[in-house]
């Protein structure tokens, strides 16, 4: 409330456009909620973002004011969100005010005449709501842009508008999460992505639940910090990443044997396929083989989860993310648009609207018109390959763009790193096509070994003929790199476009959005050497 009135005195009204560049505290979602009881839309960008990504961003939206912080902490150290902030409002004209959210008290730049801290700025404000009342929306007004990347390089800002997007998240996450009046729901993604819009902010509080939010990372100070602060605050919801809990294997269940789970009831699962021995990990030493784990499908674009298990409905599947949300209507399409059914696979479409959906791409009409609407007449197309079992039950198969092709055999890279991740002693893989002149493709894998080990000549042989013996001999890897780390992006999912570089010796293209840079560096020295060991 106070915050809100410090906007309003800043000028925010019904319409201003208002960018947010901050890190994992509340005030986070403070500025986000403030914006919409003012009826001002905003766009967060993720604070690992670089300077120029955010000023991209603030101009494409116009932004007349930005939110930032001085500095984020994690793992123990800082990053320089007002240095990047002050980068990036030298190029977006637009911005006029900034608002600096004291959470380190490092000595960052002032500019007195455009900077506002934010504590002086909320200094008297008033907190009765009835100061500041809430602005009367239409259903349809615009509520936020999440920008979001595409097949080109300039991200795309997915608009959301204000009453099916609330709907749409406070049904599912009401329904999909069980959660109970005390419940104390952890979801650990960063709020600058899709899900931390969703299912930290607007979901959950649209539902008055209690949350946690957390501002480090998983191994800091040691890996058994999630355990902690779950035995701490007894959560009983806890929704994470399949790159997270794959992490978690990898430093092994002793971690959190040391801490008191007792009080989840409930674990959720999102962002990419997640291998049945994750799940089977997940469930068993965290959810102490007792919770229902929920592998929950959705996108930037779509808002909300949509293909999902009910907790106590549905027949849980480790690997599959059963069956559409009630309303939902999915479908496995084939390249030319008949519907697969059960035992087949395809493109997956959505073929009713749902509350929660993108109402376009700011400012590109075509390319909303063309990603999504133009393949198929009438349905959505989502861009992800999946299957329907013979029970009716989904299998997300990843992005469409990283099917492989081999030997005119359509094998998908998920297909292939489920089945390397299922060996005893690979912790992660990560699989490509390259260009290959006798068999289209050749299926070139990238694993890291649990434990730090490092690969042999021998491990490559068992790696090769597991998963000839899980899949079928076409997918057998032709190359195996050993690599201590794969490429990720902040957000956890793996850059299978830089492993393709790689794999066919190309300049590697843009790096920026990689969670760690170096890398690339390592496995293209691997590679190398890798090969001329074949
Ligand atoms: C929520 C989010 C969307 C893409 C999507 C998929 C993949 C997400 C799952 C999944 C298999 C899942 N939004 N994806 N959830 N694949 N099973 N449960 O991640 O816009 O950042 O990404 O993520 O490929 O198209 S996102």
């Amino acid at each position: 409330m106070k915050f809100a009135n410090a906007l309003k005195e800043l000028g925010v009204k019904k319409g201003t456009p208002v960018g947010i560049y901050m890190g994992m505290v509340p005030e986070t979602a403070v500025a986000m909620l403030a914006c919409t009881r003012l009826g001002a839309p905003h766009t967060v960008v993720f604070g690992g973002f670089s300077a120029d990504s955010l000023s991209g961003r603030m101009n494409d939206m116009g932004c007349e004011l930005l939110i930032t912080q001085d500095e984020g902490w994690r793992a123990g150290k800082t990053v320089p969100l007002k240095v990047n902030a002050d980068a990036a409002v030298a190029d977006s004209p637009s911005v006029e005010r900034v608002v600096v959210y004291r959470r380190t008290d490092g000595d960052v730049p002032f500019d007195d005449s455009r900077d506002v801290w934010w504590h002086e700025a909320v200094e008297g404000k008033s907190d009765d709501p009835e100061s500041c009342p809430c602005e009367p929306m239409d259903a349809e007004d615009l509520l936020y842009l999440l920008y979001t990347s595409g097949t080109t390089a300039k991200p795309k800002g997915i608009v959301h508008t204000t009453a099916g997007y609330l709907v749409g998240v406070a049904t599912t996450h009401h329904y999909i999460f069980d959660v109970k009046p005390d419940s104390v729901y952890w979801c650990a993604a960063d709020v600058g992505w899709v899900t931390g819009h969703s299912y930290i902010v607007y979901g959950p509080l649209c539902n008055g639940t209690t949350g946690v939010m957390y501002e480090g990372v998983p191994n800091h100070p040691d890996p058994a910090r999630w355990w902690s602060i779950i035995e701490r605050y007894k959560v009983d919801i806890l929704y994470t990443a399949p790159t997270a809990i794959r992490s978690h294997m990898k430093w092994g269940p002793e971690w959190a044997q040391k801490h008191d789970l007792s009080s989840l009831r409930l674990l959720g699962s999102v962002g990419e396929p997640i291998n049945p021995e994750a799940w089977v990990w997940y469930r068993e030493h965290i959810g102490g083989d007792r919770t229902p784990v929920v592998d929950t499908w959705w996108q930037t674009e779509t808002g909300m989860i949509l293909i999902t298990p009910l907790p106590g409905v549905t027949t849980l599947k480790p690997g599959s993310a059963t069956k559409p949300f009630p309303g939902v209507e999915a479908a496995v399409f084939s390249e030319s648009g008949e519907e697969v059914g059960p035992g087949g696979g395809g493109y997956l479409v959505l073929e009713r609207p749902w509350p929660a959906m993108l109402r376009g791409i700011h400012g590109d009409d075509a390319r909303y018109r063309e990603t999504y609407w133009s393949k198929y007449d009438n349905v959505y197309f989502a861009g992800d390959g999946a299957r329907i079992d013979e029970d009716g039950d989904f299998w997300l198969l990843g992005r469409v763009d990283d099917v492989m092709n081999v030997s005119g055999h359509r094998i998908s890279t998920i297909e292939v790193e489920s089945a390397l991740v299922d060996h005893q002693k690979v912790a992660e893989a990560a699989v490509c096509g390259r260009k290959d002149d006798r068999t289209g493709q050749a299926i070139v894998a990238y694993v890291t070994l649990k434990g730090g080990a490092e690969g042999s000549l021998e491990m490559l042989e068992e790696l090769r003929n597991h998963v000839g013996t899980k899949i079928g001999p076409i997918a057998k890897p032709a190359n195996i790199v050993f690599t201590p780390e794969l490429p990720k992006t902040r957000s956890g999912k793996i850059m299978r476009r830089l492993l393709r570089d790689v794999a066919e010796n190309r300049e590697l293209g843009d790096t920026t959005t990689l969670a760690d840079p170096t890398v690339v560096e390592e496995i293209k020295t691997r590679a190398t050497s890798e090969t001329r060991e074949e």
